[in-house]
């Protein structure tokens, strides 16, 4: 209860920052992308990640609120490294199904994109399988929309949520991000790495990109490459950074 209170103030206190995990592109080693991962700076407790925190605010519905602050806050971010000269770098934002079902996500993402001044090829949404499907035939109508005007849709933890395959053709899908359950013992485990690649495979014949997250190894990234796998994301490259250390990053990788 003292941990929901804290998180109402949060938001007007100013207390949420996004760090930016990088994106490597596999056959090219440019920075592609990145994902915007929300941290608390909660005063007295220093930086608190997620896992301690998302899951209350999805019970509460803070989720909805916080989730329109991260879309502007990213629109904010790409504005501001484009200035700096830094272009070519999609954010990628988690979205989670009470912003779709609750809140205006389509309204939100249209009003921050105009608000900085940033093109819609910029921006990617994250979804997990249990987030499409809570409201499918309404999500399908947003999403829809949103693609016809240029965002990226991408599935989060690929292979892990109930769900069937049917809704690739439903949803216009542009990525699947192999779930870090499959990655991590890819290179020693036969059927961690015949998943892995049955979705790469897929995802290839379906037109899709595929990227794996949680890649820890230069093995695990050697592998991947060698099965043309398109973008990893995880500790090997980098973890997730403030927004003027991706900056430098970036301006290095560039
Ligand atoms: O950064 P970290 O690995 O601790 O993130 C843990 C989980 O929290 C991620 O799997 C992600 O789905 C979730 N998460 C991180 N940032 C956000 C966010 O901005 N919005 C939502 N809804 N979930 C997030
Ligand atoms: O959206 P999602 O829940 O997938 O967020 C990605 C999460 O994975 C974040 O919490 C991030 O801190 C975590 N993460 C990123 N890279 C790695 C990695 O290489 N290994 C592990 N174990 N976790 C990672
Ligand atoms: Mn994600
Ligand atoms: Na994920």
């Amino acid at each position: 209860l003292d941990l929901e209170l804290a998180l109402r103030g949060a938001l007007e206190g100013g207390q949420f920052v996004l760090y930016y995990q990088p994106k490597l592109e596999l056959n090219t080693g440019r920075i592609s992308g990145v994902e915007a991962l929300l941290r608390w700076n909660r005063p007295g407790y220093g930086l608190v990640y997620p896992a301690e925190f998302v899951p209350i605010m999805e019970e509460t519905g803070l989720v909805v609120r916080v989730g329109d602050w991260i879309v502007d806050e990213a629109c904010r971010q790409i504005a501001a490294w484009n200035a700096e000269g830094i272009r070519d770098v999609r954010v990628a934002v988690n979205v989670s199904s009470r912003q779709f079902v609750e809140g205006d996500l389509e309204g939100v993402i249209r009003a921050s994109l105009e608000k900085h001044g940033v093109e819609p090829g910029m921006l990617e949404l994250e979804l997990t399988e249990s987030a499409l499907m809570s409201n499918a035939e309404h999500t399908i109508g947003v999403l829809g929309r949103l693609k016809e005007l240029g965002i990226r849709i991408a599935i989060d933890d690929f292979g892990t949520g109930y769900s069937s395959l049917a809704y690739l053709k439903r949803f216009p899908i542009d990525k699947l991000k192999i779930d870090i359950a499959f990655v991590r013992d890819i290179v020693t485990n036969p059927d961690d790495a015949a998943i892995a690649l049955a979705i790469i495979s897929m995802a290839h014949s379906l037109h899709m990109q595929v990227i794996a997250e949680g890649v820890e190894t230069r093995a695990q990234m050697a592998y991947l490459r060698r099965h043309r796998c398109d973008e990893i994301q995880g500790f090997h490259f980098s973890r997730a950074l403030p927004a003027d250390e991706l900056a430098r990053l970036v301006q290095v990788n560039h």
